[in-house]
């Protein structure tokens, strides 16, 4: 037993551990609080990879490190169970989805228990949890009871909002559909890909040609009725609250750049033949712009307003309401059938630069409003009609796509900047230019510059009613209807008439009947219609009588981000049957303090979280604005380095090959190079590790060790069975220089000894301590792990080895390999585990090296050194040399000249 045996230790340890609870975390923290949460997994069927205890180990480490500092910890994992798979598998077998997700959440518990993780386990929890659903419906439900006042900036109870008079008037049915409008969560008509084969609505970025990326099946774009969510609303907040986390800048940039804020103007311009310019003109002076443009009008949103002279047409989008009115009787066969063509492509397909430009003309035109030229109006799929207006002005002069599609059509192009180069090509017309210069061909702005230029027309514009400021965000609503099984049920409900029809009245489950649960269903199947699998729900379920009402229940299912927005609220207070967290819990815990997940997520769960918390905050269900306060990516892990020949890209084991600088050299012949790579874990390479097997050969501390000493945690890493095997031999080595691995019980190495440290090896413990506090803080874990590899190499030659300092290696040790500190700690006297013991402090004087070795010449030949306190003086230093039986052996005659310089030499000059 006595030799390192991780495969005994760390079951015996785990067990301890649950038995005594040893991570639960008090309802409420006792002093200084610390959150810290890790992405939680999808439960996958192909269990834990190796990528995903990078993340938790390094959480854990900063858990166990602030448990030794006193901190109250609250560190949770739980499941994001919802998902595709699962249904898929239940498809495939007829088996319900909460069946195989059951079976894939025991082995992600087991294998998480397996790495030692410090969770508090009790507070476990799945999105699939009825318990847990039953809470993110009633968030939907707060989502669903909030409108956004603008005035305000926040959002308020939907009874709140001011309903118009005339429309009050009308009855209860009539504000209600009024409300439906403005909340958080409504329903519309929404243009989706809709892939008939595979029986789902697609993303944008899943249609490709108007295909399915996935099968190549055809996609329709239809109208479906569609759960979205109100996150524009938002969009400024959540791109002004970035400034206050502490995020990595690149995440930061991605957020911000999602939420794509555009500065620019909104202008008018008035339809040829639906109005008198000049009385239209007018009539704007008059009365200033308009919230929403007259009907004879055409409203565009533009970043360049100082482009207004160079317009030479107008486009809008084929989906634009104003489509049939400005399509005349000679163009109605062509626009017709421009439509039907492009109506299958997808968002992503139409701005695609590469492709080709398409667009028909309308028949009408539009009256520039700074001169009153009159200008076609076309309709073309590169704009699109859920951005802006879905209208421009199309200045070919200035910007590339206009300039495309005025090459293609033979288009006017007007250049109303001169490039600083005074580019001919430019003014000619026959090149585009959309940088900055100075204004030519637009009236009394000649001569502008283009910053001034957008100052001034955007105020003229304002003054003569023909336009204003705009904002515009990237962003778009959050479609959050799904047409699937495995989700969150919506707990909305539709009225229905007499005949069974729906009224178009909502109503929203009562509180008090949540959970609204998943029904059995007999098969998951899709039919190829765009009706979800609930649609084929028992009619029990599907149409509730409430009051004598009968209604249909909404059979759409939330999307799998839903579960993930808010988990980490309810790791606070995980089985409160009366509310989503406690208030005071909740102001006792949040902010998360620490968060660590993959940079996949950098963007959509993460701004759904936000969204979602400020929607929280503003209806004061929680006290904090955001809810991540600090965010930390994990870099991915890949697999194995493959080296191959340069000349002939053959295959070369790693066994023959070793690291010279920056290079891999063979170690037969260090002047032959060898290319590296390494390639993203997958089962098709057959390069994908499971931890399962690292552990059962290496243990799990090694494990954890590797993963943190791979690398800095942000960067991609790759995998290397050598490289544990490696950190294996340190722990082996921490072992021995701690227990008699020769004796037959568990007993302490023979060099253990009660002395206190010599002071070489004080300064050796104190710097150890230093360096390995200061890294786990900087969350460098690589780097405290070589320290104490260093104290072990120190040690472990030492024929005396202070038990005092072998206690405080295992203290540093047990944050990272927690399963050999508690066993060393256990062999070194302690009955309990290490768990609460007080992080070792050290003495920064200590630190310094305080000690100087002095080489000692006679004649100037070395014989000796001396260990002498650094700054020793000349007359002390002369006076240790005498003393030092070496040299006194050399002076063979009387010293007639001692030449001593501090901390460097002593050189005794005797005659010979
Ligand atoms: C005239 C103009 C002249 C424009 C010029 C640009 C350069 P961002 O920064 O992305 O907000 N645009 C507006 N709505 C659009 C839509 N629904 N579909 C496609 N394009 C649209 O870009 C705003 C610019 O994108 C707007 O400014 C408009 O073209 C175009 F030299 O107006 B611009």
């Amino acid at each position: 037993m006595p030799r390192y045996n991780p495969s005994v230790i760390e079951p015996k340890w785990q067990n301890y551990w649950e038995m005594h609870k040893t991570f639960a975390t008090s309802r409420l923290p006792a002093g200084e609080k610390l959150y810290v949460l890790d992405m939680f997994p999808y439960p996958s069927g192909s269990g834990l990879h190796v990528g995903h205890p990078e993340g938790y180990t390094a959480t854990d480490i900063v858990c166990r490190y602030a448990r030794m500092l006193g901190k109250s910890v609250l560190h949770p994992m739980g499941f994001d169970a919802f998902g595709l798979p699962a249904e898929e598998h239940a498809i495939r077998t007829n088996t319900p989805p909460r069946i195989s997700t059951e079976q894939n959440i025991d082995t992600f518990r087991r294998q998480l228990k397996m790495l030692g993780f410090s969770y508090d386990w009790d507070r476990e929890l799945a999105t699939t949890d009825v318990e847990y659903f039953r809470w993110t419906q009633w968030i939907f439900l707060v989502l669903f009871d909030t409108w956004y006042d603008p005035e305000s900036g926040k959002g308020r109870p939907i009874d709140e909002l001011p309903v118009p008079p005339e429309i009050a008037a009308k009855g209860e049915s009539e504000v209600s559909k009024y409300r439906d409008r403005f909340r958080l969560a409504y329903l519309s008509d929404e243009l989706v890909n809709w892939c008939p084969a595979l029986g789902t609505v697609l993303a944008n970025e899943e249609v490709i040609d108007g295909k399915s990326e996935r099968g190549e099946h055809p996609v329709q774009r239809i109208p479906l009725r569609q759960w979205m969510l109100r996150i524009t609303a938002y969009a400024d907040r959540l791109e002004r609250d970035l400034g206050g986390l502490a995020w990595a800048d690149g995440i930061k940039r991605l957020q911000t750049d999602w939420i794509g804020r555009s500065d620019g103007v909104e202008a008018d311009f008035a339809i040829a033949g639906m109005t008198d310019f000049e009385s239209w003109k007018a009539t704007r002076g008059a009365s200033g712009f308009p919230a929403t443009p007259d009907s004879n009008s055409l409203r565009v949103f533009t970043t360049r307003a100082d482009t207004l002279f160079g317009v030479t047409y107008m486009v809008v989008a084929p989906e634009h309401p104003l489509v049939a009115r400005i399509t005349t009787d000679g163009q109605r066969a062509a626009v017709e059938s421009y439509l039907a063509e492009v109506s299958s492509r997808s968002d992503r397909d139409r701005l695609d630069v590469k492709k080709q430009k398409t667009g028909v003309f309308s028949g009408s035109f539009a009256i520039n409003p700074v001169n009153g030229k009159e200008i076609p109006i076309w309709i073309a799929d590169y704009v699109l009609a859920s951005y802006g207006t879905g209208a421009i002005m199309a200045v070919p002069a200035h910007d590339e796509r206009d300039f495309a599609f005025a090459k293609v059509y033979g288009l006017e192009i007007i250049p109303v900047y001169r490039p600083d180069d005074a580019d001919e090509q430019v003014l000619a017309g026959k090149k585009c230019f959309s940088g900055e210069g100075e204004a030519i061909n637009s009236g009394v702005y000649d001569g502008c510059r283009t910053d001034e230029f957008k100052r001034r027309i955007a105020a003229d514009l304002q003054k003569s009613g023909l336009g204003k400021p705009a904002v515009n965000y990237k962003l778009r609503d959050w479609l959050f209807s799904r047409q699937r099984f495995w989700g969150e049920p919506f707990p909305i409900l539709h009225e229905l008439d007499e005949r069974g029809n729906p009224t178009g009245v909502l109503r929203a489950v009562s509180m008090n009947e949540l959970p609204v649960e998943l029904p059995e269903l007999e098969d998951y199947k899709p039919h190829g219609r765009p009706e979800p699998p609930l649609a084929k729900a028992p009619d029990e379920w599907l149409y509730p009588v409430i009051e004598g009402k009968k209604y249909k229940r909404e059979t759409n299912t939330m999307p799998q981000w839903a579960g993930s927005c808010w988990y980490y609220l309810r790791f606070i207070d995980p089985r409160n049957d009366k509310a989503f967290v406690d208030q005071e819990l909740e102001r006792a815990w949040m902010p998360v303090d620490l968060y660590v997940g993959g940079a996949e997520h950098a963007v959509l769960h993460l701004l759904y979280a936000r969204f979602w918390h400020k929607v929280l905050f503003d209806r004061g269900y929680v006290s904090t604005k955001e809810p991540f306060q600090r965010l930390i990516n994990q870099g991915i892990i890949l697999g194995e380095m493959e080296f191959t020949r340069p000349q002939n890209g053959e295959r070369v084991s790693p066994d023959e090959v070793e690291k010279q600088g920056d290079y891999w050299v063979l170690k037969s012949d260090n002047s032959v190079r060898v290319e590296s790579r390494a390639h993203k874990m997958s089962k098709s390479r057959g390069n994908v590790v499971n931890p399962d097997e690292v552990v059962r050969d290496y243990g799990a501390d090694s494990l954890r060790l590797f993963e943190m000493f791979m690398g800095p945690l942000e960067q991609a890493k790759p995998w290397s069975m050598a490289g544990v095997n490696g950190v294996k031999g340190f722990l082996d080595r921490a072992w021995r220089m701690i227990v008699d691995s020769r004796a037959e019980e568990m007993v302490l190495a023979p060099a253990i000894c009660g002395d206190a440290p010599a002071p070489a090896d004080l300064v050796v413990l104190h710097k150890t301590i230093k360096s390995v506090t200061k890294d786990i803080e900087n969350l460098s874990f690589n780097t405290a792990i070589a320290r104490l590899m260093e104290f072990v190499n120190h040690f472990s030659r030492l024929d005396r080895r202070p038990k005092a300092a072998m206690e405080t290696f295992v203290l540093l040790l047990s944050p990272m390999a927690p399963h050999i500190a508690e066993e060393l700690w256990e062999v070194l006297g302690h009955s309990k585990t290490l768990a609460f013991e007080p992080w070792p402090a050290f003495d920064e004087k200590l630190t310094i090296d305080s000690m100087v070795e002095i080489p000692v010449q006679i004649n100037g030949k070395l014989r000796t050194r001396i260990e002498v306190p650094r700054g020793t003086s000349k007359e002390d230093l002369e006076r240790i040399a005498l003393e030092d039986p070496r040299v006194r052996e050399y002076l063979v005659s009387p010293v007639s000249k001692a030449i001593c310089v501090p901390d460097r030499l002593v050189n005794f000059v005797i005659k010979s």
